[in-house]
């Protein structure tokens, strides 16, 4: 493991200060002593990590469009274990360790759960030793940063490197590779074979751009390995005398400038469906071209038969956005290593995994033809040929046409992208037990009856080590105190918290860390919205991108209708509560805009009415993000996971919360069920339709929301609310929200699940009551979440999918 004393830490941080900077330190601004330390942390791992880049096991390579990190400087130094030497080093400096944390920025490169999930496997995967390297996109704007101005959102463009660069990576310049867009194909004869000959294609350069990923107290250190989209202005050994010629008129040279630059130049903030446009096939291209590239590249320096590529490496693709790996590394097979396409394919379907993250139609991605043809004709043509190969074999065995048509990689001008992940790799897994277990009896139940073998389960998880060790350290180490930390290294030990359920001083104690967490909280959300909430109200947390699945609709129209039972009924029994939301709504999409301004006016006229403020409080915090997350994750007593049954393919928020201590209300959608095995019905509380229920409704026309909101007093007030001006400054959004409840008839089944929801509600009012109870369900969620950690995730993953049968599983089949 690597260490370093205070003494030799303080003299290296002096010295780099001058080498950097050539100023005192106490002339220093907090980034710059933030880019001191990370130089300091950097050189501390630099020999490691390079020892780690020439491991000779077999390979992983996660290629996914989105890592959402987080700040690194806290995770690095727990992973690190030399936290309280540079805390005191720096102190000796005058210099608090905590500013620097909070001077980092906070990387914004995903939308939600996929990239965060991405994030989380890289550090466990660094974590149990797995050779397993990120392969993304350096955006050079993220995320957008939300703000409401009058409860509306307004989105501002993230400028993440406004610092003038990222402290954690490294550029390298003499890794660089050239992807190819446009131009045309010539077959050109060469002795008795044909070449492919690409002509007139546009170079753009991916500059690469390595985060150290940092293994938990062992000597691993991965690459997170972003791609920034730049001209060619130096050939780096690598042959592009057939490129299009951008050297004749400034107005040419700038055009393509733009043209390679505007590649990374900003993430597409949507979560739940696809933008079809062209830009976004541009991206998904670029990484995947030059991740391939580089892997059969490090690959081809082994000097290692290609035909073994399999065995030492394993491309795995997460959801469709890297789907054009399968083509391009085909490309690479058939044209630059001259294999016979039977030799490709084998090589190309044994190397690739794929995990699909959704169910919903509006996200499954499909490519319009031409596009594809004119941006990528090469990979076009690849495309083709797998899908006339998949034809016959598709005619030899099905006679259905309506069948073979749902299963066919082009149809109706289009590339399904899924199907094409489907038949170009050689597992299939989804991200939660009834997730999978939907994409086998529904969604892609043709695919799963013809190769029932490719399809399995891999639960998601969370890194414990970010999401309970760095965030609630007074919990991890109660923890610790009462169990020993062989949980950090095996969360399954987390278990062993049980025997503790009927001690009333652990629950006690357990209650006191949470009412600090609290306290924390109310203080950031005191000092930024200027908002006093009670640490001894229930924190009722729902934090999650807004989608009409989601359903924060659900959630606020009941707390609209406990202010109209409070209002009618002041002495309503009701244990104060702080309702907090957080969620960013795609740019575009208008309905989640318009909830977003509706919670805002809810809130501001509850919050402002004097008769009900000591009982009910709602906070929406702006810009959610991760570092939001951190403060909030930990503060709270409730985690809503209450999606339309079938529609959360997961959820990870629901196993943060659950680590965390905090109490899940949930329909059983997603992980939720499984969550719902481990703690037992005692100890979370559930509502709302079966999936079965919802599958019916979806089959045979659905239920009448028109009905139940006429029969319905309850219901029928508060969806009033929305339209008859009981909520001040709402303009037409109400009536948008309405007309998705009434008149488009509750696709989300928000109105279908009220009553059940309510009485969900109420009952844990009930619950919160008794303070033991209420802190041993607590602690039994503590105890039962050590599976949904992704070191249990990715072991899975490595021996079912990446190692099968290969001889280093045997590390992993011990996990
Ligand atoms: O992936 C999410 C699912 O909705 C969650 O249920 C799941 O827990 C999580 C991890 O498996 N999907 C998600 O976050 N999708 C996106 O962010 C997304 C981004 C771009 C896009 C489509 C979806 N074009």
């Amino acid at each position: 493991m690597v260490t370093i004393s205070k003494k030799k830490f303080k003299q290296s941080f002096e010295t780099k200060m001058y080498s950097l900077y050539a100023q005192p330190i106490k002339d220093a601004t907090n980034e710059q002593l933030l880019s001191v330390l990370c130089c300091v942390i950097k050189d501390i791992i630099a020999k490691r990590w390079i020892e780690t880049n020439i491991d000779k096991e077999k390979e992983v390579y996660y290629f996914c469009i989105e890592f959402l990190l987080g700040r690194q400087l806290k995770s690095n130094l727990l992973n690190l274990d030399i936290e309280d030497s540079i805390r005191d080093g720096l102190k000796e400096l005058g210099i608090e360790l905590d500013d620097l944390i909070n001077a980092e920025t906070d990387p914004a490169l995903g939308n939600g759960g996929l990239g965060r999930l991405a994030a989380c496997f890289l550090d466990s995967m660094a974590s149990l030793k797995i050779n397993g390297h990120g392969y993304g996109i350096r955006y050079q704007n993220g995320l957008f940063e939300q703000k409401f101005v009058n409860g509306y959102q307004v989105e501002v463009p993230d400028n993440w490197l406004s610092q003038g660069a990222y402290f954690w990576e490294t550029v390298r310049p003499n890794k660089a590779i050239v992807v190819k867009f446009e131009g045309e194909i010539e077959l050109v004869k060469d002795n008795d074979r044909l070449k492919v000959k690409h002509k007139n294609y546009i170079p753009v350069m991916a500059m690469p751009y390595d985060i150290p990923i940092i293994g938990y107290h062992n000597d691993t250190i991965n690459t997170l390995r972003l791609w920034k989209s730049e001209i060619q202005s130096r050939d780096f050994g690598q042959n592009t005398s057939n490129a299009k010629n951008y050297s004749g008129s400034y107005e040419d040279a700038l055009a393509y400038k733009y043209y390679a630059e505007e590649i990374s130049q900003v993430l597409y903030p949507n979560d739940s469906n696809y933008a079809g446009r062209l830009l976004r096939l541009k991206q998904e291209y670029f990484f995947t071209s030059a991740g391939i590239q580089d892997i059969i590249r490090k690959y081809r320096r082994t000097k290692q038969d290609i035909k073994s590529l399999q065995n030492k490496v394993a491309i795995h693709i997460n959801d469709t956005h890297p789907t054009l790996c399968i083509p391009e590394l085909m490309r690479i097979l058939l044209d630059e290593e001259g294999l016979s396409w039977e030799e490709a394919w084998k090589i190309t379907t044994n190397t690739i995994s794929y995990t699909n993250h959704t169910i919903m139609a509006e996200a499954m991605e499909k490519w319009p033809i031409d596009m594809i043809k004119t941006l990528l004709p090469r990979i076009y043509m690849i495309i083709e040929e797998i899908n006339r190969r998949y034809n016959l074999y598709l005619d030899d065995k099905y006679n259905d046409e309506n069948k073979k048509q749902h299963m066919r990689i082009i149809n109706w001008d289009n590339v399904n992208m899924a199907n094409l992940c489907i038949v170009g790799s050689h597992s299939i897994n989804g991200v939660a037990a009834l997730h999978t277990k939907l994409l086998k009896k529904e969604v892609l139940r043709d695919f799963y009856e013809d190769k029932p073998e490719k399809f399995n389960n891999k639960t998601n998880g969370i890194a414990h080590r970010r999401w309970l060790m760095s965030s609630n350290p007074e919990l991890s180490d109660l923890i610790t105190d009462l169990i020993g930390d062989k949980w950090k290294k095996d969360t399954t030990r987390l278990k062993d918290l049980e025997k503790y359920k009927l001690n009333t001083s652990v629950l006690n104690r357990l209650d006191e860390i949470k009412h600090h967490n609290k306290e924390h909280l109310a203080d950031f959300i005191n000092n930024t919205y200027n908002v006093q909430v009670n640490p001894n109200s229930i924190f009722d947390v729902q934090i999650k991108r807004l989608h009409a699945y989601k359903r924060q609709l659900l959630n606020i129209l009941n707390i609209l209708d406990l202010y109209h039972e409070l209002l009618e009924n002041p002495n309503f029994d009701m244990q104060p509560r702080t309702f907090i939301f957080g969620a960013k709504a795609a740019p575009g999409y208008y309905l989640a805009k318009c909830i977003i301004k509706f919670i805002n006016s809810v809130a501001d006229k509850i919050n402002n009415d004097p008769r009900v403020n000591e009982k009910i409080k709602i906070i929406f915090v702006e810009n959610y993000g991760v570092s939001l997350a951190e403060k909030i994750i930990p503060a709270a007593n409730i985690g809503e996971q209450i999606s339309t049954t079938t529609k959360e393919a997961s959820g990870t928020s629901n196993m943060k919360l659950m680590m965390n201590g905090a109490i899940t209300l949930a329909t059983l959608d997603g992980a939720n069920v499984e969550i719902f095995e481990q703690v037992g019905e005692d100890n979370i509380i559930l509502f709302g339709l079966s999936a079965q229920q919802v599958l019916d409704y979806n089959k045979y026309g659905g239920y009448s929301a028109l009905d139940l909101y006429q029969s319905n007093r309850r219901i029928k007030r508060v969806v009033d609310d929305l339209i008859n001006g009981f909520i001040p400054n709402m303009d037409s959004e109400g009536r948008e929200i309405y007309n998705s409840l009434i008149t488009y008839n509750d696709e989300y089944f928000v109105l279908r699940d009220m009553e059940n929801y309510s009485e969900a509600q109420a009952k844990i009012n009930k619950l919160y009551q008794r303070k033991e109870q209420w802190n041993r369900m607590s602690l039994m969620n503590i105890a039962n979440s050590g599976i949904f950690s992704t070191d249990r995730t990715i072991s899975e993953y490595a021996k079912d999918i990446w190692f099968k049968g290969c001889e280093i599983n045997e590390k992993y089949i011990k996990l």
